[in-house]
């Protein structure tokens, strides 16, 4: 089964990042601040690509590294981000992850999203719910003040500080706590199994929430930029997700 195959490909992966820590990492920088890449985001990037090629050779790849940009366009085209959280990575934070989602004529019809240091995969099917390790899961239909609420605030997005942290001071006013988890995908994938209430954060890239995108909405949660409307899976975004209940009280919130 082809969704089976993309997971053990996205786990053996996982044993890459694993083992990179076992060798000194050589760190390269991107334009700005704090916009790291090391040679294993490439080198995972690299094997993913390799290796869906064989099960689904027709496909398109998006990825992050190397600006392996191809269109999403008709058929099948992967969306990948080696490793989400290369920040935490770098410091040995044990909270990244591989996100792999799979589109169809530009609709997300499978995704995974993979914390190797902790085993944990979410993985969801268009239509079928979500899960993770295999065990269903739902989003939160609680509102905020039973909640945490999560936000990103990666340190190149610079002209958007004000907007971020005024929009992080109000969830932390109106819920049990804030977090700022520096992986995108996981936080997206933690409003899946009710973990996090809410999660916004205001400039992202496609391969950080296109897996985790289906794996929010089959969980039951709510997925938007942060003015509510659609986003979009050809260009950058913000993203609010959310269960149900949050969502609409985060929307009049920060809105
Ligand atoms: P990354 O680790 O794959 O780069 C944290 O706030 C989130 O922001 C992470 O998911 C991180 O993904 C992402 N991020 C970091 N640098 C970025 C950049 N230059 N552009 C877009 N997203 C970025
Ligand atoms: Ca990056
Ligand atoms: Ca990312
Ligand atoms: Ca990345």
């Amino acid at each position: 089964m082809l969704y089976d195959e993309i997971i053990n490909i996205v786990t053996l992966a996982g044993e890459m990042i694993l083992q990179a820590h076992e060798e000194e990492l050589t760190i390269y920088d991107k334009a700005g601040i704090s916009n790291f890449v090391t040679k294993h985001d490439k080198d995972v990037q690299s094997y993913l690509i390799r290796n869906l090629r064989i099960i689904l050779p027709e496909a398109n790849f998006l990825a992050e590294e190397d600006g392996i940009q191809q269109e999403l366009g008709e058929g099948y085209c992967f969306i990948i981000d080696p490793i989400d959280g290369t920040t935490n990575f770098i410091f040995d934070y044990k909270h990244s992850c591989i996100s792999v989602g799979l589109a169809y004529h530009g609709k997300m019809q499978f995704g995974c999203v993979y914390n190797p240091y902790t085993r944990e995969m979410y993985t969801a099917i268009k239509g079928e719910g979500a899960k993770l390790n295999g065990k269903e899961i739902h989003s939160s239909d609680k509102g905020l003040s039973e909640n945490l609420a999560a936000f990103g605030c990666a340190r190149y997005q610079t002209e958007d500080t004000d907007r971020i942290f005024d929009y992080a001071k109000k969830l932390y006013l109106n819920s049990l706590g804030i977090r700022e988890g520096g992986s995108a995908a996981l936080d997206i994938c933690r409003v899946a199994s009710g973990a996090n209430g809410v999660y916004v954060e205001l400039m992202l890239q496609p391969w950080d929430y296109a897996a985790a995108s289906l794996i929010v909405m089959e969980a039951g949660g709510f997925i938007s930029t942060a003015e509510g409307g659609l986003i979009s899976l050809e260009q950058p975004s913000s993203i609010l997700a959310a269960g149900r209940t949050c969502w609409k009280e985060a929307m009049k919130l920060l809105n």
